[in-house]
Order: structure tokens, then C-alpha cells, then sequence
């Protein structure tokens, strides 16, 4: 059996499910995450869970035998229970360990949850708004990610299912904090790469506010990281590219890129947190250490 799926993931790339030879006791399917047309991640999965096309792109959900449960979106992995804390523990703490006394913060796309349950665990924060447009992800992560979406129903969470674009320019100087948790640069996420919604952001902090938004991988999509980073530049007064290890994305070098009214996240306040497993003020720091061909990436 062999069933191609056509995506748009990341350029060139489809998704297979196919068997292969291995022994009888194990799954013979195979979910593969085509990155370009020489690169690919495989994923053994024991069953599907769950498939569908929601009103903005498809959504499937597979048993890995490595990674746990695999949310994926228009064919492309977003997140998986083994690996998830990596990405929404550098995507929340950073900037949330940057701003010295953070209120009120907005995140836009991150249906999953797994940056809200992170967000939570800062004392100051007081209100945290969710806007993600695709309701049906929120959905399938209660369901399938109970983890993941374990801060959905806390008490200062407000979920909005909207456009993030449309809900930034509606809401001026109203956040301390904002977190770009898109998915890749392609179908509904494009204008989250725009400086135009950047421009909008900007408006919708605090004169001291700020953001971060997850900027791909320096090995896979140098070009877009070279325009997030000028972008974020012409409208932010420091623009700073950090890094983390997420081993199911596409080359595992992740980058996210944070753009500050007013503060460094060189100097970070000491860690709020307990109980993380990857985010560490050491771990902060030396995110903004960037090898030169990083370095290069974002030279201005
Ligand atoms: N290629 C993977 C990019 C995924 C970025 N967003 C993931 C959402 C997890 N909350």
C-alpha cells in the first residue's frame, strides 16, 4: 500500500504514508515530511488518529512510536508530545524572562495550546489571549494533546478563534508581550511574515512591549530569516535572532527571532520558572549565541 498526500509544505514536498520492510511485530506505515526535494524526516506511526480538512488546511493526527502523538498541518509536523517543550518553552520564557514585569500577552496561531500552558506559569502575567483562527486545531489538541492544551481553561486564558492579523490591528498599545506562533510561511501564515503585520504589532504593544515570532530554520530558509530579520529591524529599535534544538523540525536548528521596543534579552531577569525542562537562564543566554553563518543571516 502507498498513499501520497499532495502538500505545500516547505516548497517541494508531499507526505507518504507507505510500508516498508520491517518485521511483522512492528507498524509497517510511515509518516514522511518531505522538507525539499533532497530532505525528509520519517516517522514510524503505530495508527492514525485522526485526519481532516478543516476550513483553512488539512490536519492529521498520528501515534509515532518515537515522538508520541504528531500534530500535523497542510502536511507539514507542528508539534509532537515527546518534543513539543523545546519550542514553547524558548518561544515563551525568552521573551517573558526579557520583559521585566509582563502583564498582559497575546498570542497569535499556537491552537495547540503549548504556549499558553507555558505563558501561564509567570506569576505577573494577568491576561493571555489566544487568537487562532482554525478553531478545529484547538479542538484536536484538547483531544489528542491533553498535555499540550492543559492551560486552555485557566482562568486568565481568553481564546479568541479569529484571524490574528485582523485581532492585532484591532487592539492598540493593549500587550506587554506578543508571540508569533505560526505555522510555516505558506497558505493562511504568509501575512505573518509581512512587515506590514509586523508594523501592526508594534502598535498593538506597550511603548515598552515586545515580540517574538518562530523564524524557521537557519539551514532551510535562510531567505526568509534574512527578511523576518530586516523587517522585524525597520520597525523594532533591537532585533535579536535566538536559537533552539527542536529534533522534528525540519533540520532541528531552529530560530525565532524577537524584536523590543525598550529591552535587551541579553540581560535577562532571573528564571520565574521551576518546573522546565529545556528553557534555563544559562539556556537564554546562550540561545543569542549564533554561529558566523547565522551571524551572517541577520548582519544589518
Ligand atoms: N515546521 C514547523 C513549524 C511549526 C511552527 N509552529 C508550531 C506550532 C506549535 N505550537
Amino acid at each position: 500500500m502507498r498513499v501520497w498526500y499532495n502538500t505545500d509544505c516547505i516548497d517541494v514536498s508531499t507526505v507518504a504514508i507507505e510500508e516498508d520492510a520491517s518485521p511483522m511485530t512492528r507498524s509497517h506505515l510511515w509518516f514522511t515530511e518531505y522538507q525539499n526535494e533532497n530532505l525528509s524526516l520519517g516517522l514510524r506511526i503505530n495508527q492514525s488518529l485522526y485526519s481532516t480538512q478543516t476550513q483553512y488546511q488539512s490536519m492529521d493526527v498520528y501515534e509515532t512510536e518515537q515522538y508520541g502523538n504528531l500534530l500535523v498541518l497542510d502536511g507539514c509536523v507542528m508539534t509532537t508530545d515527546k518534543d513539543e517543550f523545546v519550542y514553547h518553552e524558548m518561544l515563551s520564557h525568552v521573551p517573558l524572562h526579557t520583559h521585566p514585569n509582563p502583564h498582559s500577552v497575546l498570542v497569535v496561531g499556537g491552537g495547540d495550546g503549548g504556549v499558553i500552558r507555558e505563558i501561564i506559569k509567570h506569576p505577573s502575567v494577568e491576561r493571555v489571549v489566544l487568537a487562532e483562527i482554525d478553531g478545529e486545531v484547538i479542538e484536536a489538541s484538547r483531544r489528542y494533546f491533553p498535555y499540550i492544551a492543559s492551560g486552555l481553561d485557566d482562568s486568565r486564558v481568553e481564546i479568541q478563534v479569529a484571524d490574528g492579523i485582523q485581532y492585532v490591528a484591532q487592539h492598540p498599545e493593549e500587550f506587554d508581550v506578543i508571540l508569533v506562533d505560526s505555522t510555516d510561511p505558506i497558505g493562511p501564515a504568509v501575512g505573518l511574515f509581512a512587515r506590514e503585520f509586523y508594523e501592526s504589532v508594534a502598535r498593538a504593544l506597550k511603548p515598552d512591549g515586545l515580540m517574538v515570532a518562530q523564524t524557521e530554520s537557519p539551514f532551510a530558509n535562510q531567505q526568509l530569516i534574512r527578511d523576518t530579520s530586516a523587517r522585524i529591524g525597520e520597525v523594532f529599535a533591537n532585533v535579536h535572532l535566538y536559537l533552539a534544538f527542536v529534533p522534528t523540525y525540519p533540520t532541528g536548528m531552529w530560530s525565532f527571532t524577537m524584536g523590543s521596543k525598550k529591552y535587551s534579552p541579553l540581560d535577562p531577569v532571573p528564571s520565574r520558572v521551576q518546573d522546565t525542562k529545556y528553557y534555563s537562564t544559562e539556556v537564554h543566554k546562550a540561545a543569542f549565541a549564533l554561529p558566523p553563518f547565522v551571524q551572517e543571516l541577520v548582519r544589518r
